[in-house]
């Protein structure tokens, strides 16, 4: 990469060229790519260290409210794009980059991702935290800060592999070492009770380090902090052991320390249920916990202020540990009344549920809980009995069945218990908490997922978006349902072209990376249907593939029946232990093989499943999309967040009733969502009729032909039994009922297929699309937050 300094210098180059002199310790001559990204993020943050000292400060002289979320994920991606954004610095940024002689997109594509979550819970936190920050609302994220993220995906003939993420493995530009927020927490050992007061004397404990991440809203108004917890060892080395020549011993407090920090499980339904796990959860709980008392008390004097001036969400049940070890502190450790410290917790916490998945509900062994925590065993039985005795009509025990249950545990200590879709709500109330929400009626609220439109439209699509502020100024990306001023501009011819034109130059731009990286040729007058997220049944990633068979099938049978050519893009990991959900994997990937090799049908259909799904792939994908799949299981995807952001993108939504499906096409219009399959009611109903799929499949001659050719081996001829199992259950018990919707699935397709044949139409429900889902903006479901549940107000007037 050489440099030359073709054009005059301008501030930002000047930062750059003293960060790479003075911070990188390079000069132009050898500086590498990774030299010159680490150069600039380094002058990028100097602007952000601003806002953030200012933002602080503010909070503190307001003795404001402050709100904390504790999660065990912050699907991040990549920082460097966003902060230029955010600080309007972009152009200047890739002017400054240019002048000195490089490829801005090559610098910005330098970074790692930031893969600490698994899916739709981790990225929720990571847009929840920039809204908190646009809407200058007081805050701090609290996490974990694995040195492995999320697994590499690749694939080998067809099949998932995994491999340790890497992203710590340069210097991370984006964080703060804070060694002086260092604590000390305990495993394990034994309680006694002294003049009346337990003592928990631990038998093991582990440092706690912060490292913080500071998070730029909109326009730099405000940046909040993003703290992350890394483990490590008292004491690192016993010389001791080390002296007599046993290194590995010597070391091994540190290794054993470090592994509660070192890799993020994998796991985005079936709780993993391993010691350490657990260990993660309270690890970084019991370190916010004492970190947010230390700030309070720094700040208030009487703890019984505490629910006045801290509002804490816990971002599922991974944090639940929350309630007992804030009545540990309050009770244990400050002496207060056991009642009042249970009162002052659970109207000082609340907790958000993001999936109804049976398995997905975490349920700890109590023998597991009461080895590695002693004392928060004692107190869950204490608050358990203390429940039970205000309701002992209607026993919701948080200990049943030698098991304690996160989930009644976290409604139970919690002030507020929220869904995250209107339908989630509903069936929350209805089935997982129906006992406890009789017992609370006004204790559960529904607050709607949303997204960063800075992230998810301003940024990922700067043609949109240039049209779009072309079309109504640039208020939308801080007030997104401003949006809707596109509509009446609509009907303007220019503004459809543009905007039908920006989706095909963003679906060249996809072309070309795809065939550059996977050597796959996409052609881009083709509709890009894609689907993108965690493989899971109840996502029903083989409902569509299955779809793609049979329309296989009929193309081959009637070649020139004037099909619309269409391109399925697949992207999604499998948790490493989900086998059905790497089988699923392996036969789009095989099917893909067969039908991209196919000369007759392959001008009309093409598979591609891109590895290694990431927040930065999805931002390349989502803006080149025509359609998007939503097509779950109704009742089992709590809400969706990807479907926002197709939608935001101008992207169609094949879809079922499921989470916020729903509520999209509330707002685009029925008239503008393909909407097909069973309502959540209608699901429960066919579930229980005998053989439903055996009789789906007995109605539909295609979808028996296209699960034979399947069972046959058609895509897996060196093993053709490879998919009988998939087979064996779609023919079977068919629980997630791929059989029992496929028929109105194939009928949507088709309706899509006419609809995309109208170029005109097309563009207009994909702007309708548009313009109607700035209320899925992650500022409105904050708002709604700060209103309903933490009663958090901002700090900047007017915001
Ligand atoms: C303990 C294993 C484990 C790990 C993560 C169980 C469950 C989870 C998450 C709750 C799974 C998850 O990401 N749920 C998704 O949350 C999104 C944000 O609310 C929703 O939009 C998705 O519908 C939901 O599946």
């Amino acid at each position: 990469m050489t440099y030359q300094d073709a054009r005059p210098a301008t501030g930002l180059q000047d930062a750059i060229l003293r960060h790479l002199t003075y911070t990188i310790g390079k000069d132009t001559a050898h500086a590498t790519l990774h030299d010159w990204r680490m150069a600039l993020s380094y002058a990028v943050r100097d602007k952000i260290v601003d806002s953030w000292f200012v933002s602080t400060r503010t909070a503190y002289e307001a003795g404001a409210k402050r709100v904390y979320y504790l999660s065990m994920e912050f699907l991040i991606g990549r920082l460097l794009g966003d902060a230029l954004v955010n600080l309007r610095f972009d152009a200047e940024a890739k002017a400054a980059v240019e002048g000195l002689g490089l490829s801005f997109d090559a610098v910005l594509h330098d970074e790692p991702d930031a893969a600490l979550g698994n899916g739709g819970l981790g990225r929720l936190a990571a847009c929840f935290l920039e809204s908190l920050s646009t809407l200058a609302c007081p805050a701090m994220g609290y996490g974990i800060r694995y040195e492995h993220g999320l697994f590499r995906q690749s694939f080998e003939d067809g099949r998932q592999i995994e491999q340790p993420e890497t992203w710590l493995q340069q210097r991370h530009a984006w964080e703060f070492e804070r060694p002086e927020a260092m604590y000390r927490v305990g495993f394990g050992g034994h309680v006694a009770d002294q003049d009346d007061r337990a003592v928990w004397t631990p038998a093991e404990a582990v440092l706690a380090e912060a490292h913080d991440t500071p998070v730029v809203g909109w326009q730099a108004r405000w940046t909040n902090t993003l703290r992350l917890w890394g483990a490590r060892a008292g004491d690192p080395l016993d010389l001791k052991r080390f002296n007599h020549g046993d290194y590995v011993g010597a070391a091994a407090a540190e290794m054993l320390a470090r592994s509660i920090s070192r890799v993020l499980y994998p796991d985005d339904t079936t709780p993993a249920g391993k010691e350490l796990r657990l260990k993660q959860e309270y690890f970084f709980t019991a370190a916010s916990l004492h970190d947010i008392l230390r700030r309070f008390d720094s700040e208030h004097g009487d703890i019984r202020a505490l629910p006045d001036k801290v509002a804490i969400q816990l971002n599922d049940t991974h944090p639940a540990i929350a309630g007992p070890e804030l009545v540990r502190l309050l009770h244990d450790e400050r002496g207060l009344p056991f009642d009042e410290a249970v009162d002052l917790a659970r109207r000082t916490l609340n907790y958000t549920n993001h999936t109804l998945l049976p398995e997905a509900l975490e349920k700890w062994p109590v023998d597991l809980m009461r080895h590695l925590l002693p004392r928060h065993m004692m107190l869950i039985d204490r608050i358990d009995a203390d429940h039970a005795a205000h309701f002992p009509a209607r026993p919701t025990p948080i200990v049943a069945d030698g098991e304690v249950n996160m989930g009644t545990l976290s409604f139970v200590m919690a002030n507020r218990v929220n869904g995250v879709s209107a339908l989630h709500t509903e069936l929350v109330k209805q089935t997982v908490f129906a006992d406890l929400h009789a017992l609370h009626p006004e204790r559960i609220v529904n607050q709607t997922n949303g997204v960063t439109p800075r992230r998810w439209l301003h940024a990922c699509n700067p043609r949109l978006s240039g049209i779009i502020t072309g079309a109504i100024g640039e208020g939308w990306v801080g007030d997104l349902e401003q949006l809707s001023g596109l509509e009446p501009h609509l009907d303007d011819a220019g503004l459809q072209d543009a905007i039908a034109g920006a989706k095909r130059a963003n679906k060249v731009d996809l072309s070309n990376w795809v065939s550059a990286t996977h050597g796959v040729s996409l052609d881009p007058d083709a509709m890009f249907d894609v689907q993108i997220k965690r493989i899971h049944e109840y996502k029903r990633q083989h409902l569509n593939i299955l779809e793609a068979v049979a329309l296989w099938q009929a193309i081959r049978a009637n070649p020139n029946a004037g099909w619309t050519p269409r391109v399925k893009i697949f992207g999604g990991k499998a948790a490493p232990g989900y086998v059905f959900a790497k089988k699923i994997i392996h036969l789009i990937n095989d099917v893909a093989r067969v039908l991209n090799a196919d000369p007759v049908t392959s001008p009309f259909l093409k598979v591609v499943f891109l590895p290694n799904y990431n927040v930065t792939l999805a931002e390349r994908l989502i803006p080149a999309s025509d359609l998007s799949e939503q097509v779950s299981t109704a009742g089992k995807e709590a809400s969706g967040t990807g479907n926002m952001k197709f939608a935001l993108n101008g992207a169609l939504t094949v879809g079922t009733l499921d989470g916020a499906n729903v509520e999209i096409r509330d707002h685009v219009g029925a008239e503008n969502f393909f909407l097909f399959g069973m309502t959540a009611p209608e699901v429960v109903a066919r579930r229980a009729v005998p053989d439903h799929a055996g009789q789906a499949i007995a109605a539909d001659p295609r979808l028996a032909a296209a699960l034979e050719a399947i069972h046959q081996g058609a895509f897996s001829s060196d093993d053709p039994n490879r998919y009988h199992d998939i087979t064996g259950n779609l023919r079977g018990p068919d629980y997630f009922l791929v059989c029992s919707d496929f028929t109105d699935y194939w009928r949507a397709q088709r309706a899509v297929d006419a609809a995309y044949r109208d170029g005109a139409h097309w563009t207009r429900m994909a702007a309708l699309n548009t313009a109607r889902s700035g209320w899925f903006s992650s500022d409105r479901t904050i708002r709604g937050y700060m209103a309903d549940i933490w009663g958090a107000t901002s700090l900047r007037p007017g915001a």
